[in-house]
């Protein structure tokens, strides 16, 4: 066989085996898949740096499918290049990734094909994608990841990190807001090692896109600052593999390549139709389709031997050979630059150095206190010195966020200056906790800040993080009413009940400096989850621990800060973040009034629901009913907490503009008001 025809019999398999999964399954989209497999070819076989041995090598080329509805094209190519699996210890486990029998059983349960790429479930997904637009955004974190680590761990004659990201997308990428917001800071930033490849297709789900989506987007790409180049036709793959040479050649601006395809390519009816995004053809047309492949027609999931070899030959020695280079590379490196080989390798694994908790801020009991936000910024600058991949920033709101790094040589990451640790995401919250998650899954130890009303904004990354099980960290300021003359558009109500609802996400609100304090040191421990810390604007009284039970009941997500005589309470008060001081005074309120309170700090009903049973019943014995729970939120939710005989004093409408005081008398966040409450459930007066 000619080389070209291994290249036509390479595409046409990955073709054939889209079509034969969806037919399969009776669900998915075989028509992307068609109309791509050369792209995706030429990426895999021509030009990425990958070893299918070792997908998880350091230093190699990222793949993103941001059309992540196209994944029949990724379990393709991962069970063609004989990708290896790798479980969560990063233990290559001498299996296929994705095996046909996984491809036969596309979108089924347990099947390592699943309906889009799922990192984490799938050896060889750099991310998870489907959510349109999310899949380009986070590939440019893993660019700013690369300039990162390049910066810091590139000497002379070691260029250990030189990876390039290619990210492929269509139009529904490409309309949402997300992307743009992406791009557009990709373009300032000169990520001269990314690369998207947009799917031009003109078809989406309703039709044609002449009813939607008209713009120049050639002309929107140049006006972000990007190298934007043509290919007209899908199917010439040495054109393809030119203009991925002209990416790798740009210097300065990432390169956007407008691909133009016909999706269904080769469906005698479906070509170029809504219908073949995402139905399967049917029987008859996939025989008339595979007919125009010159593939025999009733062949099922058919693999010739000769595509496994030429994969073999291409992707597979290429990688062999460049992840060989580097770990004798890697190898010199150690011995002449031990540290940075170490801080790679702890990276690497998620691991944190030795001594990362050093010269933590101890805060001593204060009445008038501290901010959330400023105790915060103590604890950032510590950690950030400490480890030296901690990174992050804000969008827009460092200053009020409290997360500028300010010790001296922190940085600002620009395109000059690659090592900067503070990021400037500008007002893009949505693209900036997607960019998050692609640092995260660089290894780096990203984290992003607004105020916490705007973690709205961001909330689809956010969830992604926790789907992929990321240890991103997400810093929301401006946590409840403190920012008071602002009004409800700035209030946050029912955005601590929506993230604690995120399977896998721990969200904390501390109640006062050292709970904040702790709340880091818990967080910087997660290897597999996100976190989100809500954090007041306005100075929150230290409480004074030597009369307080220990901060550290923050990593048991709730614990026992005062108790009754004895340990025999008969009302519970509970409280998180700034109504942890007025539910304390509301509890030397009842006790000087001879009634046996108990107080309860639960910066995290994540954490504490993770505890045993014993613990819990431990800090809220089923048998004391009468219970106040304290928030400046939604009440949805905390039933859970207080039961069918507790009470919730908390947030049932949109806050008010008007000064912090004065909002929380007219909202009811008073001791006097808590320790009222607290009576009336008891029946007292
Ligand atoms: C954020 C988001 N909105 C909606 C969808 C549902 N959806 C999946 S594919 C698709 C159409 C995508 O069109 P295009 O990107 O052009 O893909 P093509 O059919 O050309 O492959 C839509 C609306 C989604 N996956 N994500
Ligand atoms: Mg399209």
């Amino acid at each position: 066989m000619t080389s070209e025809q291994l290249d036509q019999l390479s595409i046409n398999t990955i073709r054939t085996l889209s079509m034969d999964a969806v037919q399969q399954a009776k669900s998915g989209h075989p028509g992307t898949p068609m109309a791509l497999a050369p792209l995706v070819y030429t990426i895999w076989n021509r030009v990425m740096r990958f070893d299918p041995q070792d997908p998880i090598w350091p230093n190699r080329d990222r793949f993103v499918l941001s059309n992540g509805h196209a994944s029949m094209l990724l379990w393709s190519v991962l069970h063609l290049t004989r990708t290896q699996a790798v479980d969560a210890d990063y233990e290559i486990l001498g299996q296929p990734s994705v095996s046909l029998d996984d491809i036969r059983h596309f979108r089924q349960l347990d099947s390592k094909a699943p309906g889009h790429p799922e990192y984490h479930w799938v050896s060889g997904v750099e991310t998870t994608s489907g959510p349109l637009g999310q899949g380009v955004a986070t590939s440019v974190g893993m660019a700013i990841g690369q300039k990162w680590l390049a910066n810091r761990y590139n000497q002379p004659g070691f260029a250990i990190f030189d990876y390039h990201i290619y990210a492929v997308c269509g139009d529904g990428c490409m309309m949402e807001g997300v992307a743009s917001e992406a791009a557009s800071l990709a373009g300032h930033l000169g990520l001269d090692n990314l690369c998207w490849v947009y799917d031009n297709n003109h078809i989406t789900i309703e039709g044609n896109t002449n009813i939607t989506f008209t713009e120049d987007i050639a002309a929107r790409f140049l006006g972000y600052g990007w190298n934007v180049l043509r290919v007209g036709d899908a199917n010439d793959i040495e054109r393809i593999e030119h203009a991925l040479g002209v990416f790798r050649q740009t210097k300065g601006r990432p390169t956007f390549i407008i691909l133009d395809s016909h999706i269904g390519y080769g469906s005698p009816h479906k070509q170029d139709t809504p219908e073949a995004h995402g139905e399967p053809l049917g029987d008859e047309e996939i025989r008339l389709t595979k007919r125009s492949y010159g593939w025999p027609e009733d062949a099922k999931f058919l693999v010739p031997n000769d595509v496994y070899e030429h994969f073999a030959a291409g992707v597979g020695a290429r990688g062999a050979q460049t992840r060989r280079q580097w770990t004798e590379l890697f190898g010199a490196y150690q011995a002449q630059y031990p540290e940075l080989a170490t801080e790679i390798g702890q990276m690497q694994r998620r691991e944190l150095p030795a001594g990362w908790d050093r010269g933590l801020p101890v805060f001593p009991a204060d009445p008038k206190g501290l901010a959330g936000r400023d105790a915060s910024a103590q604890v950032l600058n510590v950690l950030a010195q400490n480890i030296p991949w901690v990174l992050g920033g804000s969008a827009d709101l460092g200053p009020s966020n409290r997360t500028t790094l300010t010790y001296e040589g922190a940085g600002s990451f620009q395109a000059d200056s690659p090592g900067g640790k503070n990021l400037h995401f500008g007002i893009r919250e949505h693209a900036m906790a997607a960019i998050v998650n692609g640092l995260s899954l660089s290894k780096l130890r990203p984290f992003g800040a607004t105020f916490f009303i705007f973690s709205d904004y961001a909330r689809p990354a956010i969830r992604l993080s926790a789907v992929m099980e990321l240890p991103t960290i997400f810093v929301f300021t401006h946590d409840a009413m403190g920012d008071g003359e602002d009004g409800p558009t700035h209030q946050p109500v029912e955005q601590l009940l929506s993230l604690r609802a995120i399977p896998g996400l721990v969200t904390l609100r501390p109640g006062d400096a050292n709970e904040v304090v702790e709340a880091y040191r818990y967080v910087m421990q997660l290897r597999h989850e996100p976190a989100v810390l809500a954090l007041s604007r306005q100075p929150l009284p230290t409480l004074d621990r030597r009369t307080y039970a220990p901060a550290a009941g923050v990593a048991r997500g709730a614990y026992v800060l005062a108790d009754a005589p004895g340990g025999s309470p008969e009302v519970i008060l509970i409280a998180t973040g700034s109504e942890l001081s007025l539910a304390a005074e509301a509890h030397e309120k009842l006790r000087a009034e001879g009634i046996h309170s108990r107080l309860v700090s639960m910066p995290s009903w994540d954490i504490f629901e993770h505890q045993t049973q014993d613990y819990r019943d431990s800090v809220l014995p089923p048998g004391v009913t009468a219970r106040v729970a304290v928030e400046q939120g939604s009440t949805l939710g905390w039933e859970r907490y207080v039961g069918t005989s507790g009470h919730v004093i908390g947030m049932k409408t949109f806050g008010a503009s008007a000064p912090l005081k004065e909002l929380q008398k007219k909202f009811g966040f008073e001791p006097d008001r808590v320790a009222a409450v607290a009576k009336e459930l008891l029946g007292r007066k």
